[in-house]
């Protein structure tokens, strides 16, 4: 039998944590199968407990842009430990890194750490509604904010999977002030402050979505979105827990020429350590404890293992063509997997920017969630499970981004659109 250890360890993870897993999307449901179990990882591979080698591409779902257990992070990390790791005490590494991240992301002016997009996001929302003295907030169809209560409604990600846009345990009343618009639909954004005059804090959206699978802005939906905002002295807040760092040095922001009043941060700023940052405008940041009146706390907020994971990954994504190499690297593997389905004559579309790709199961331009959720779920479980075959570890989740690391080789994409022209040969 296969994956034996794999079984044995999901058999005892059942019996003393929920669903065995500590993240839904993990569990493989909605590929249908049992999980495997990592027992290690290197560069661009991950190693199963069973000694199964797969070629990663769901890189711990962003963070790990370097590859895994890169030498460079690593002997920071070995070199931090002799340290003691973790003082609830201020740090010069805490500063470091935040001066970092508002060099690069200048709209950042003041920046807090915490430990989790979650964190980030569930924070800066609450900066929002203390700062605005508004209730009500604006997110998208299918965009992903962590699991606050706020935002599980027709949430993203692990929701979409299994189908149950809004949470058990979200009190109706708190849900009610959550307004849901189709991504890329400005005109619905528009309405819904007309329909709530001067009640609505905030508008947060993910730049480039990667919670439905990966879907781009149109052109001027961003833009508008600011636009919106500051005539209706609402905050915009860009999630860039994905994009921030993964597209470019810095945030997505910069490419689409858009400022937002507060941004979050996570995955790539911590390195695979437990990271998350929120931070924006001076005027709207200093409203939060000590200096002002909105609470936000944490005992591990800048941890100094994390914060020296963190910078010794930016470190690295400092240098000189680095996201060029990333992006030409997903563009070569995209465009090959474009000329294997088009030979094929099958239904799939692929939506790309930098290093973050996914391959959807549909015909049509998938630009929102509903046109997201007409994919063959099916089709993309069958296909996930012979890629996996094949050695090559995709989400398992039609609904998230496949990610590309500096440590990905030629010879790992070749061996990809080897196992993909053998998963498409089974499927149609
Ligand atoms: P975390 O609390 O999981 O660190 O971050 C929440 C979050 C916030 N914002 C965006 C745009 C995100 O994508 C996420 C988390 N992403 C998911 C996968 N797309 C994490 C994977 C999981 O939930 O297991």
């Amino acid at each position: 039998m296969k994956n034996v250890k794999s079984k044995r360890l999901f058999a005892e993870a059942k019996k003393v944590i929920p669903g065995g897993v500590n993240s839904p999307v993990r569990a493989f449901r909605a590929v249908g199968l049992e999980p495997l179990f990592v027992s290690k990882a290197r560069g661009s591979k991950v190693y199963d407990a069973d000694g199964g080698i797969y070629i990663d591409y769901v890189s711990s779902w962003g963070p790990m842009i370097l590859g895994h257990a890169n030498r460079h992070v690593r002997k920071a990390m070995s070199r931090a430990l002799s340290r003691g790791w973790s003082y609830g005490a201020a740090t010069e590494l805490e500063v470091r890194l935040a001066q970092k991240i508002s060099k690069a992301i200048p709209s950042m002016e003041l920046v807090r750490m915490v430990s989790s997009g979650t964190e980030a996001a569930m924070s800066a929302l609450r900066v929002a509604r203390g700062f605005t003295g508004r209730d009500k907030i604006i997110k998208f169809e299918g965009c992903y904010h962590g699991h606050a209560d706020s935002f599980l409604v027709k949430a993203g990600s692990g929701a979409i999977t299994f189908g149950v846009p809004d949470s058990a345990g979200v009190p109706q009343p708190l849900a009610a002030i959550t307004l849901v618009a189709p991504y890329n639909d400005l005109e619905a954004v528009s309405t819904l402050f007309h329909q709530n005059p001067s009640q609505i804090a905030c508008v947060i959206v993910e730049p480039v979505a990667g919670n439905m699978g990966v879907v781009l802005p149109r052109q001027g939906f961003l833009k508008g979105l600011e636009e919106i905002c500051h005539n209706n002295s609402a905050l915009l807040i860009f999630d860039e827990v994905i994009t921030g760092f993964r597209l470019i040095y810095g945030g997505g922001q910069k490419i689409f020429d858009v400022t937002p009043d507060l941004t979050c941060l996570g995955k790539v700023i911590g390195g695979g350590m437990p990271v998350g940052a929120y931070g924006g405008r001076r005027e709207v940041m200093e409203k939060i404890a000590p200096l002002g009146p909105i609470y936000q706390a944490g005992t591990l907020s800048g941890n100094p293992l994390a914060m020296t994971c963190g910078l010794a990954t930016l470190e690295l994504l400092q240098q000189k063509g680095v996201y060029k190499k990333l992006e030409l690297m997903t563009k070569g593997l995209c465009q090959g997997l474009e000329d294997l389905v088009s030979q094929k004559g099958v239904q799939v579309r692929i939506n790309q920017i930098g290093s973050m790709f996914t391959l959807f199961f549909t015909g049509e331009e998938v630009f929102d969630y509903g046109s997201a959720k007409k994919s063959d779920t099916n089709q993309y479980a069958k296909y996930f499970q012979r890629m996996l075959q094949a050695g090559v570890w995709l989400p398992p989740s039609q609904f998230e981004a496949c990610f590309i690391s500096l440590a990905h080789s030629r010879k790992d994409v070749e061996n990809t659109l080897k196992a993909a022209v053998d998963a498409l040969d089974a499927l149609f």
